[in-house]
């Protein structure tokens, strides 16, 4: 009855979601997409619970209880970093997605959106639009979660963003950005941040009101370019960018200007980063 009553209140998102729905039951249909490999691998996972806490997850699942995000499993008093299982998409309330939580960082209940990691085989970042829409790779390793998803976790609630970041001298460092929304795909992603702290230096503000650009899709606002292509990642370009954290990796120094795994003002352009995680959470 909720949910209905949302649809008629909301009648404009219908179309949409269900899109979403149609979208996301072919993606678990179709073996041959990213996304796909990711939700098909995440799935089998879940039906081989290994400790306590897979077990605790199961339990509350079967009592029906339908977490929105990773704060939520947070307050149920999980603090075990690792994969849970959600219900983000509100109207489609029965929708299951897996993602990685992180238990720990600052008080736990962040809902990881995105890895890199210095890991063999590598996870290829250049990817077309349909992909980071989707999302792809394994939540265990080097994964993008999905634009799609990230829009519908950032729609629940007022959100915070925290990047983590490390070089390979293991120096670490964080930015944190007290709101953080992404648009829906129809404003090709278009992202609002605000409100940044940490010692990481400030290298997202300037993506504020900037739509994403993949090496297929340019909404970027250089008028001579594709940011994507001519610094190889997929990003909330401007014209074009201080962080590029889907660009290539590099490890460590490289001479190319701006195409690695960047933190413009932790290591510069000439430097792509060793680990990087980016993660999400309510305010509240
Ligand atoms: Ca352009």
């Amino acid at each position: 009855m909720k949910i209905c009553q949302v649809i008629m209140e909301k009648s404009v998102w219908v179309m949409m979601v269900v899109g979403i729905c149609s979208a996301s039951v072919m993606v678990v249909a179709d073996n041959s997409t990213a996304g796909a490999t990711l939700l098909h691998r995440n799935y089998k996972e879940a039906q081989n619970p290994t400790d306590d806490t897979d077990h605790a997850k199961m339990m509350f699942s079967r009592l029906g209880i339908k977490n929105n995000n990773c704060l939520e499993w947070r307050k149920l008093g999980f603090k075990t970093s690792g994969v849970y299982d959600i219900y983000p998409y509100y109207l489609c309330p029965t929708f299951l997605v897996q993602v990685y939580c992180d238990m720990t960082t600052d008080g736990g209940g962040w809902t990881v959106i995105q890895r890199r990691e210095d890991l063999v085989p590598r996870e290829d970042f250049y990817r077309t639009w349909m992909e980071y829409l989707l999302g792809f790779g394994h939540l265990s390793g080097e994964f993008w979660a999905g634009l799609d998803l990230i829009h519908f976790l950032t729609y629940q609630k007022f959100n915070q963003i925290r990047f983590d970041l490390t070089d390979f001298n293991n120096n670490t460092r964080w930015a944190q950005y007290q709101f953080f929304y992404v648009h829906d795909k129809r404003s090709s992603y278009k992202v609002e941040v605000n409100g940044y702290t940490g010692d990481a230096g400030d290298g997202f503000s300037d993506t504020n009101g900037n739509m994403f650009t993949t090496k297929d899709y340019d909404v970027d606002i250089d008028d001579n370019r594709n940011c994507a292509v001519s610094f190889k990642g997929a990003w909330w370009y401007k014209s074009c960018h201080h962080s590029n954290l889907n660009g290539q990796y590099h490890r460590g120094n490289h001479t190319s200007f701006a195409d690695g795994v960047n933190w413009e003002p932790f290591r510069g352009y000439h430097y792509s980063l060793k680990t990087t995680e980016m993660k999400i959470r309510p305010a509240y």
